[in-house]
């Protein structure tokens, strides 16, 4: 637990050592992380085997790793061990692999808000799906597990608006086996940062490869649904775009294995993190009734008590509550919790911290998120108003960094948004949400975070409700 945590051995440059080679990093790392702030302040160094750390998480010095000029984007250890099996896709490519830019240049267009508007209808049709699902599970009174339906929407999202190819979650009694190969990489990426020297890894490291195989299969069979049809009605998407879009630069596509990288990377990375976040969101109104009722206003105004409304594209801009509920949903636990960057050359971190060029330093987010200076005095309490214009204006845009920052800030973030938004609000307008089992918050990490074994009781709303 926490409370085994060690003092610091040391310091250098003013910045504490804590060396957690005895404790190792437990189950959920960033509660580790997170409490190594708390002691010892928003710089210190995690030491582990030999292996150093810097964490910082104070919004002075994230405001400084936030300057491009300085700082780019890290692909530290965590996201080298991604690499194993999303190799140079979008998220874990290095800063200067030629892929980054061309696949930027290549897929921005299908994240413009102009996109947003063609997934739209799908993105609706899918949360159809997940109220189908709760509604029998109403008339039934059995429970809905809150962050396995969340995963079978997003990944129902990210396959048929990215890639028009449909993973029918909610047909299945378990997870679709895309998800826990996935989970199981994932675990395996974070648990390999504590590894010890000298022990036998060949086992789970096999078994991380025959897992990472298998995504590589379906992303095969994703891609083979596409081109293996005749007489192909026009696509537009994010697949139509890795296989046929010209990069200007030199006229030619992305290659081959960059595409399976790239298809891999965005069925993970576009709806992993919106689980969590969605999940997190409906824990914090289910706790919050006030603010639930706030929502469900926002939604009525919108949708009266019509039981199966058509939210339109313009709708979700006027979710105005309902966004800030995942905002600070996003700021508690920001699903993707940490980030790294690096010195571009050699310099001073705060003026005392001696960085060299290319080393890395992880910033804690959830702690960033509770800094006193940007959030006040409780920024533990969950409030929404706090993402109100007026309270936002004044406050440092480093304050709030759940998708990243800079130049390798979020591509997704939009699409996640959007889609996010409209089913908050579908469920809020559909149904009052029981915390039938009085749920005490305890966070599942595999690498991301979700809420871990969070069920909810729902009941359809009268109109009295
Ligand atoms: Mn997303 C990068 C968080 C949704 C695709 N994402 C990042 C980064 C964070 C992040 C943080 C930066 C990581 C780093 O600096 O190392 N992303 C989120 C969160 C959500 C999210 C919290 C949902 C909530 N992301 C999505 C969705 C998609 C997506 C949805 C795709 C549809 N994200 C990406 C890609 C990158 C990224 C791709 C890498 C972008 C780049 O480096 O060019």
């Amino acid at each position: 637990t926490p409370s085994d945590l060690p003092m610091p051995s040391g310091e250098v440059d003013g910045v504490p050592v804590i060396d957690v080679s005895e404790t190792g990093l437990g189950a959920v790392p960033l509660l580790q992380q997170m409490e190594l702030a708390r002691r010892n302040g928003p710089a210190f160094v995690q030491r582990i085997h030999g292996r150093d750390t810097l964490f910082v998480s104070g919004l002075d010095l994230v405001t400084e790793l936030a300057d491009e000029q300085r700082f780019t984007k890290a692909v530290g250890p965590a996201l080298v061990n991604v690499r194993e099996f999303t190799g140079d896709g979008l998220f874990t490519a290095y800063n200067d692999e030629a892929n980054w830019a061309k696949a930027h240049d290549v897929l921005m267009p299908a994240f413009a808000l102009g996109s947003m508007r063609t997934y739209h209808p799908v993105m609706l049709k899918v949360a159809r799906r997940l109220l189908d699902s709760w509604d029998r599970h109403a008339d039934e009174g059995t429970p809905v597990a809150v962050a396995d339906d969340m995963t079978r929407m997003t990944l129902d999202t990210i396959g048929l608006a990215g890639f028009g190819f449909d993973f029918t979650s909610f047909e299945r009694a378990e997870p679709h086996p895309f998800v826990e190969a996935m989970v199981r990489c994932l675990e395996w990426a974070m648990i390999r940062l504590g590894r010890a020297p000298g022990g036998d890894h060949r086992a789970v490291d096999a078994a991380m490869r025959a897992d990472a195989d298998y995504l590589a299969a379906v992303v095969d069979e994703v891609v083979t649904a596409r081109t293996a049809g005749r007489a192909q009605p026009e696509h537009t998407d994010l697949l139509a775009l890795m296989l046929e879009a010209v990069h200007p630069a030199d006229g030619t596509t992305l290659d081959v294995e960059n595409i399976r990288n790239q298809v891999i990377t965005f069925l993970i990375a576009g709806h992993e993190t919106t689980s969590g976040a969605l999940s997190f969101a409906l824990y914090y109104l289910a706790k919050h009734p006030a603010v639930l009722r706030l929502v469900q206003q926002e939604a009525d105004e919108l949708w009266g008590d019509r039981t199966d409304p058509e939210p339109t594209f313009e709708d979700i801009g006027r979710l105005r509550l309902t966004r800030q509920v995942l905002n600070e949903a996003l700021r508690l636990w920001p699903t993707a919790p940490t980030f790294s960057r690096e010195a571009r050359e050699d310099t001073l971190l705060g003026g005392r911290i001696r960085l060299r060029a290319g080393q890395d330093v992880r910033v804690v987010v959830p702690i960033l998120h509770r800094d006193r200076t940007a959030w006040g005095d409780n920024p533990e309490a969950f409030d929404p108003f706090r993402f109100a214009p007026a309270a936002e204006a004044p406050r440092s845009p480093h304050a709030f960094k759940p998708f990243g920052t800079g130049e390798r800030a979020c591509i997704g973030r939009q699409f996640a948004l959007h889609e996010a938004t409209m089913l908050l609000a579908m469920l809020a307008h559909r149904y009052r949400l029981v915390d039938h089992a009085d749920y005490r918050l305890t966070v599942k990490q595999s690498l991301t975070i979700k809420p871990n074994a969070f069920t909810l009781t729902v009941v359809p709303r009268t109109p009295e409700d």
